[in-house]
């Protein structure tokens, strides 16, 4: 069976327990919740983990890449918190692994402080989820999921999309 990382980066284990006006009443539990009912309806196995450790998130994107490369795992759903907007090196950890993720945010980050509105993410995202709530989740892994599936369809040959030209793995 496939399988889809879902990693969350720092804070994120507050969900549910402070600013809920901003991130909704949902705790990470329930957000892990939905996203095993979503990887189910689609025949994936989920493995959903959060940190808030910098270097320990550059580490599982790495082993993401290699375990995408195996074949067995489409790629990841990455809310990256805070360090979306700061860090390089899970830009690097991305682009270097080779890996498929899909960035997404909770919150509309583009009608918030300026300072949120860069991503060092999005540049090597292969989409982009942003202000749906902690309904993007199961969002997030559907797209991933289309996106796996189209670029094994282009690169068996039996795809007829326009998939070719995509500039991510
Ligand atoms: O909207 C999102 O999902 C964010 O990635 C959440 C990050 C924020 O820094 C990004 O700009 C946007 C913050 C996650 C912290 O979550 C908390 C939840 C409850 C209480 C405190 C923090």
């Amino acid at each position: 069976m496939s399988s889809v990382l879902i990693l969350n980066g720092p804070n994120l284990n507050l969900l549910g327990t402070r600013e809920p006006g901003v991130y909704g009443a949902r705790t990470l539990g329930d957000v892990e919740a939905l996203c095993r009912e979503a990887g189910a309806a689609l025949g994936l196995e989920v493995d959903f983990r959060q940190s808030n450790h910098e270097g320990v998130l550059v580490d599982w994107l790495q082993e993401a890449g290699a375990a995408q490369q195996a074949g067995q795992l489409i790629g990841a759903v990455l809310n990256a918190g805070a360090y979306t907007h700061t860090s390089i090196a899970l830009h690097d950890a991305i682009k270097g692994a080779g890996l498929r993720v899909v960035e997404l945010h909770i919150s509309n980050v583009h009608a918030r402080e300026q300072f949120r509105h860069h991503s060092y993410i999005s540049a090597v995202a292969a989409g982009i989820v942003v202000g749906f709530g902690v309904e993007g989740y199961p969002l997030a892994i559907q797209g991933l999921h289309r996106l796996a599936a189209e670029a094994a369809s282009t690169s068996t040959g039996s795809g007829s999309g326009t998939g070719g030209s995509q500039p991510w793995p």
